[in-house]
């Protein structure tokens, strides 16, 4: 074991070992036996059932009515070409072509990204998703994309769902060769929350075009086309579709709110056009676009700018399938749904009736209303599992036009409002996110601008502290982190720049950027990183993981430690990830392509002496028995 341990240690891998390396590295003694991976399943099941999980603990629980989802078809025998062969044998310009060529209207479905993202909380965990895959290359060729990465699902599979989201990523791409996937990417945010280094950015980008993203919808969370362009050249570097995209706020139509009018839109058009953008998105991340806007925009657009258009917007209203029927009318290339029953309130536009709109018009979809129903019903009953994460959202609502709160971090702020106690000053929090808008300059609100936003609503609704006196220059305010780092420029520079008396207040006399924040970020020694990480977490990592890493060093750390621990969890049915067993169950989990775990739950045993428990189980036919801590 010891030369086991000392082979495979990164020190000794790097040749950088030396004669105190043995007597200064106790992990090299470590010789507990490495546990094989039905085991550490086995242990998380075993965990789940006697501790429950952390996650759900205190939420609703689905009902023992509520059954395993079952796959809508089977696999193809054949794959019927859609867009991803267009962009594999002719490239991403071809695919911009293409796009305008096409007389119906072009959808991307969103269910696997922002429709759980924007009504689940973003947990809605990969086997879901992989099960569902096959059936669209069967039946949803015409679709123009799936957006399944990228946004909060990057962050929250490593953290929340204790799996790996590239290996989410390789899984739906196999499953589901004939559709473009498509990613959301924060530019230079990457996948995160704040500004990384240039060489991080590109690194990220190419290890996603490599591991099976192809269409990349790039934004900046101040609308500032100059930190777009990092992310922007290397998705058209590595031949994806580089999709730049606009976000839409305020009201283009009120002239009181004319920061944001048509020839703002169409300037930062041209902007992303001259930038080398293949497609121009339009991202209306709070559904704040109405129709007759819509109607003027994308008129506007189509006339003034060459790229075609891909229109993004939430339901949260009510009033979504309006805008997204004068979009249409308008000549809007393509538009993004949720699949029926991921959609509606903070998540997208209802797929199927957006499909129902437009049949026998000259935008009809062509898209097999059959089908949809069919995959809809599947996506009901992955729905009813996590039941926990549903927010209880019970109406759209028109107060949207008021906060302007992006659909993604709606119901998270109120959760957080909650965790607060602030759940029945929700209304005043709106007003006061609205407020900390206007105060801050009237800004873009989307991942991580909204954020900020956010925290400094809460902070003042929860200190009873109104805008006056925040800008009062006699009352002390101790700011959010956040807040102090937005006005230093780390996020970089809205239109107009930030008003200069909130930002003085702010920064109490430190001088802010004024330029790119990548610029002045030193480029990281990728090599040297990945041998801190595999210090770190005991072994050899790839550059998937190396990447995972530097978005988020203590997610992925954590997450490789709870590896190492419980073994490839996300084979687990969602059920059992979230409840563990009773007694009697039995249940499949296939560890590897064709190598399956037939696990049984026999009993749980009474707690002894030591506060531990015993849980029996069958696997594959044979007695196996976990011992557990009671933690409850
Ligand atoms: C956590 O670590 O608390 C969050 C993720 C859950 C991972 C598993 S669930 C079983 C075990 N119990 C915990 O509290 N964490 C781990
Ligand atoms: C994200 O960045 O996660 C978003 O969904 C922005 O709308
Ligand atoms: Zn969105």
């Amino acid at each position: 074991a010891f030369v086991e341990n000392l082979l495979k240690h990164p020190t000794f891998l790097n040749n950088e070992y030396h004669t105190k390396f043995i007597d200064q590295t106790p992990e090299l003694f470590d010789f507990k036996a490495r546990r094989d991976r039905a085991t550490r399943i086995l242990t998380y099941v075993a965990d789940i059932t006697v501790n429950g999980h952390p996650e759900t603990a205190g939420r609703p629980r689905p009902s023992v009515e509520v059954k395993l989802p079952k796959a809508p078809v089977k696999s193809l025998e054949q794959i019927i070409p859609g867009t991803r062969q267009i962009l594999d044998t002719q490239g991403p310009r071809a695919v911009a072509q293409w796009m305008k060529d096409q007389p119906h209207l072009l959808i991307t479905d969103t269910t696997m990204r922002d429709g759980h993202q924007s009504l689940l909380a973003t947990r809605m965990r990969s086997i879901d998703m992989v099960t569902a895959a096959p059936a669209y290359a069967a039946h949803m060729s015409g679709l123009f994309s799936v957006e399944c990465w990228g946004g909060a699902t990057f962050d929250v599979a490593y953290r929340f769902l204790q799996e790996c989201p590239w290996q989410r990523l390789r899984d739906i791409r196999e499953k589901m060769p004939n559709i473009m996937t498509q990613m959301l990417l924060r530019a230079s945010n990457g996948v995160g929350y704040t500004n990384y280094p240039d060489n991080v950015v590109q690194g990220f980008v190419a290890q996603a075009a490599k591991s099976g993203v192809d269409v990349f919808r790039v934004f900046d969370s101040l609308n500032w086309v100059e930190n777009m362009r990092v992310a922007m050249d290397a998705v058209i570097a590595s031949d994806k579709v580089c999709e730049a995209a606009i976000c839409y706020t305020g009201d283009m139509l009120d002239p009181a709110r004319s920061k944001y009018d048509l020839k703002y839109y169409v300037a930062m058009a041209k902007e992303l056009e001259a930038a080398g953008a293949h497609v121009l998105g339009l991202k209306d991340m709070a559904g704040l676009l109405k129709a007759p806007a819509a109607t003027q925009l994308f008129k506007a657009l189509k006339e003034e700018v060459g790229l075609p258009i891909h229109f993004h917007t939430h339901d949260t209203s009510g009033a979504a399938i309006a805008t997204v029927l004068a979009a249409s009318a308008a000549g809007v290339d393509c538009i993004d749904a949720a699949m029926d029953s991921f959609s509606g309130n903070t998540s997208q536009p209802t797929l199927g009736s957006v499909v129902e709109a437009l049949k026998g018009t000259d935008r009809d979809t062509g898209l097999d209303i059959a089908a949809i129903r069919e995959i809809s019903n599947y996506w009901e009953q992955v729905r009813a599992h996590y039941l926990a994460f549903e927010s209880g959202l019970q109406a759209p609502a028109s107060e949207v036009y008021l906060h302007e709160m992006p659909g993604g971090q709606f119901t998270n702020l109120k959760a957080q409002a909650r965790s607060l106690g602030l759940e029945d000053r929700w209304h005043e929090v709106a007003q006061t996110y609205a407020d900390v808008n206007q105060m801050f300059g009237d800004i873009v609100k989307v991942t991580p601008s909204s954020k900020v936003v956010g925290d400094m609503a809460l902070m003042m609704v929860s200190q009873n502290l109104s805008r006056a006196q925040v800008e009062d220059p006699g009352t002390d305010v101790s700011f959010p982190d956040s807040v102090v780092d937005m006005m230093k420029g780390s996020l970089g520079q809205p239109p107009g720049g930030w008003p200069v008396a909130i930002q003085t207040k702010v920064l109490k006399g430190e001088k802010p950027l004024t330029d790119r924040p990548g610029k002045h970020l030193t480029p990281v020694d990728m090599e040297a990183v990945r041998a801190e990480a595999e210090a770190k977490v005991g072994h050899a990592i790839d550059d998937e993981d190396l990447n995972g890493y530097l978005m988020y060093p203590k997610v992925f750390t954590d997450y490789a430690a709870r590896h190492e621990t419980y073994g490839p969890v996300r084979c687990l049915p969602t059920r059992t990830f979230f409840y563990g067993m009773e007694p009697g169950e039995e249940i499949s989990a296939e560890i590897d392509p064709g190598k399956t775990l037939e696990i049984r739950m026999q009993a749980v045993s009474d707690m002894n002496e030591d506060g531990e428990v015993k849980v029996f189980f069958e696997l594959n036919g044979q007695p196996r028995t976990i011992r557990v801590l009671n933690r409850l």
